[in-house]
């Protein structure tokens, strides 16, 4: 669309915003610094991490009963982008998107490539789609993909991966996420033994494909689709396909994809002691695969897994670099709205999470101080990081309160103009 927020308005909001940040940042500053931290290092931190956005969040991903899409919803990949641009605008730490095929297909992959370039954005790792009959499909994964009893379908579903891999390729991507939906409905329908081998037969055949500089992410998730079992359930399905494939496959953590109970950040944890953390898709949950905005239910939890992830960071070194993505379905909020406020609490815990004295955590740890322990690894959390996430923001051109500059600039209703309608009635994304 014609349609761009422009600077000046940023500016402008940005200019409402400052001595008010500047008081608050100074004060911060004086807190952080009676720790012996230096709160602009944080803030370049900060101002260095990036999350990548979901194409498919940007518009009403809805739930399986219902899709009430909003005004101006993109119509396919271009308008997607543009939108994505638009949280990158205003967040500064968003610029990488990841696709998702077939829902993202073009003709032409160089015309994407250019019009993402043209954009300012760059592409995070490409997601296959095995769990839905796409129009036209010759074979249906009504009974499974990669893990189909019918040779005829998994090697139909092995294709569509490499195909991913090949348009990834054109896009200058790094990575494949491999999520399925295999699994069965009813105790005895499937063999839980022979289906997990035909998943390791069919991956290693599109790890075989794989670009020596690539990555596969094996993303797992509990339940659902398939309500009775599910072929790559948890963590240790994951990592035991990761190990089998080889060093260039890695497992995906999608925070939404586990028991409520479950403790994710000593997954985390564990999975980055053995190098196969691959990467993240951050959102929220309550109850399942709720798909909620991040740190929306449960702020502590993602500042517990930003904690694990500094300690990897101490323990492995540079080398150590997951992918980081947002994997979140919105239904009632604005999708703009709601993926830049993900990214600014992701940011938020990213910031907490350094402010941890880690030398004194790990002696409170060996003199096995449970309290002391606790104390100072929640101090972080405690700590009122906002001024510093909004400083790291406007140091990267960003703006200091990205939703209000959002409303304030009108591109959802310039969207609703320049973008018809798109009909209602369908029920939304997994
Ligand atoms: C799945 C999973 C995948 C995502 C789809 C749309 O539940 O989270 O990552 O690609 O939903
Ligand atoms: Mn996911
Ligand atoms: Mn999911």
């Amino acid at each position: 669309m014609s349609f761009r927020i422009s600077d000046s308005l940023i500016a402008e909001n940005n200019a409402e915003l400052a001595a008010a940040l500047d008081d608050d940042y100074a004060s911060l500053a004086r807190r952080l610094a009676r720790r012996g931290l230096d709160i602009d290092a944080i803030a370049a931190k900060v101002a260095a991490f990036h999350v990548a956005t979901p194409t498919w969040g940007v518009g009403t991903g809805g739930t399986r009963f219902a899709r009430f899409p909003g005004p101006g919803e993109p119509r396919g990949i271009f308008d997607k982008l543009e939108d994505c641009a638009t949280i990158q605008q205003l967040t500064r730490a968003t610029p990488t998107c990841s696709p998702h095929f077939p829902w993202d297909k073009v003709s032409d992959y160089g015309e994407l490539a250019e019009r993402a370039a043209a954009l300012g954005l760059r592409f995070d790792a490409v997601n296959s789609n095995t769990f839905q009959d796409q129009a036209g499909q010759p074979l249906s994964y009504k009974f499974g993909s990669l893990t189909h009893t019918d040779k005829a379908v998994r090697e139909q579903a092995i294709a569509h991966n490499v195909e991913c891999v090949e348009i990834g390729r054109a896009l200058g991507s790094k990575a494949l996420t491999v999520w399925i939906g295999d699994g069965s409905n009813f105790a005895g329908q499937s063999s839980l033994a022979r289906a997990f081998d035909r998943y390791l037969d069919s991956t290693a055949a599109i790890y075989r494909a794989l670009p020596d500089d690539w990555r596969m992410l094996l993303e797992h998730k509990l339940f659902e689709p398939a309500f009775y079992s599910t072929v790559i359930s948890d963590w240790g399905s994951s990592y035991l396909a990761a190990q089998h494939l080889g060093p260039k496959a890695q497992c995906l953590v999608d925070l939404g994809h586990h028991a409520p109970t479950v403790n994710i950040e000593q997954i985390v944890a564990r999975l980055a002691r053995f190098g196969k953390l691959g990467g993240f898709h951050f959102n929220d949950s309550k109850y399942g695969d709720d798909d909620l905005d991040a740190a929306s239910v449960s702020p502590f939890r993602l500042y517990l897994v930003f904690r694990e992830l500094a300690e990897a960071r101490r323990a492995r070194g540079p080398s150590f670099s997951p992918s980081y993505m947002i994997d979140q379905s919105h239904n009632v909020t604005d999708p703009i709205e709601s993926l830049m406020q993900s990214a600014i609490e992701i940011a938020r815990a990213r910031a907490q999470a350094q402010l941890v004295d880690a030398e004194a955590l790990a002696a409170a740890q060996e003199a096995n101080d449970a309290l002391t322990a606790h104390r100072l690894l929640k101090a972080g959390f405690l700590t009122d990081v906002s001024p510093l996430i909004a400083e790291a923001r406007l140091r990267a051109g960003g703006a200091l309160d990205p939703i209000a500059a959002y409303r304030a600039s009108g591109y959802r209703a310039a969207a609703a103009r320049e973008r018809p309608a798109v009909a209602a009635g369908s029920a939304g994304i997994v």
